[in-house]
């Protein structure tokens, strides 16, 4: 993935036409668009494999499961054209494992601490864990809340050099500025552009912002 803008577009808009309109208006202004399970069911997983034709695709399927059926999912997901595939890091060494191997050349993100407020009833508890289990099984990065810049920084106080991605950022409450400050590589960034009445100049503000905390 490239690392220009450090913006990752989160593409929940349900609407095919409106998701790819979407794309092409900010397309200079992010490294990646993000899909997950609301667009590719509305549009097929088909998707992914047009949308790479334009950007590097994130598959965020959140996979959570046994190493057979996760080793599937990211095969299927990579096979189609993602660049990369998030999963869940609960799940434990056995099956991150069975994600970073059938990844490949494609890269595995692992969620450590979900950025809802329901995410700090589990997930905040045992996020560091999850991050050293992640660093043991070769995860290219690692995703981590904007809206509590404060736990970026944990997490790559254990991670050294691989990468956070932070969501959060506008809709849910968090900071762009703030989430690269406290060491994020790149914000997702959803709704914040795609339901905006002018998503291309609302992305060119949150690169702005982003630069001038480089
Ligand atoms: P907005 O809140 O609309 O900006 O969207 C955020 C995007 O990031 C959605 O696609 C979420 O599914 C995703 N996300 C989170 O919001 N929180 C997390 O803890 C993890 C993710 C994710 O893995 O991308």
């Amino acid at each position: 993935m490239k690392k220009n803008t450090r913006i990752v577009l989160a593409l929940d808009e349900t609407d095919k036409k409106k998701a790819l309109k979407v794309v092409n208006d900010v397309r200079e202004h992010i490294d990646a668009v993000k899909i997950n399970w609301p667009l590719v069911l509305s549009a097929g997983p088909e998707m992914i494999t047009e949308l790479s034709k334009m950007t590097d695709v994130i598959c965020d399927f959140k996979v959570a499961d046994i190493p057979n059926t996760v080793r599937l999912i990211v095969e299927g997901a990579v096979s189609r054209g993602a660049s990369a595939v998030i999963v869940h890091a609960f799940t434990g060494e056995d099956s991150l494992k069975a994600a970073v191997g059938a990844a490949g050349k494609a890269e595995i993100y692992a969620v450590t601490e979900m950025s809802h407020p329901g995410g700090a009833t589990f997930t905040a508890k045992h996020a560091e864990e999850m991050a050293v289990i992640g660093v043991k099984c070769g995860v290219a990065g690692f995703i981590a809340p904007a809206t509590r810049p404060e736990r970026i920084a944990d997490i790559r106080r254990i991670i050294g050099a691989r990468k956070i991605l932070s969501p959060g950022v506008g809709a849910q409450g968090g900071s762009a500025s703030a989430a690269i400050s406290a060491g994020a590589d790149h914000v997702i960034v959803g709704r914040a552009i795609y339901s905006s009445q002018d998503p291309k100049r609302t992305a060119s503000e949150i690169e702005n912002e982003i630069r001038a905390v480089l």
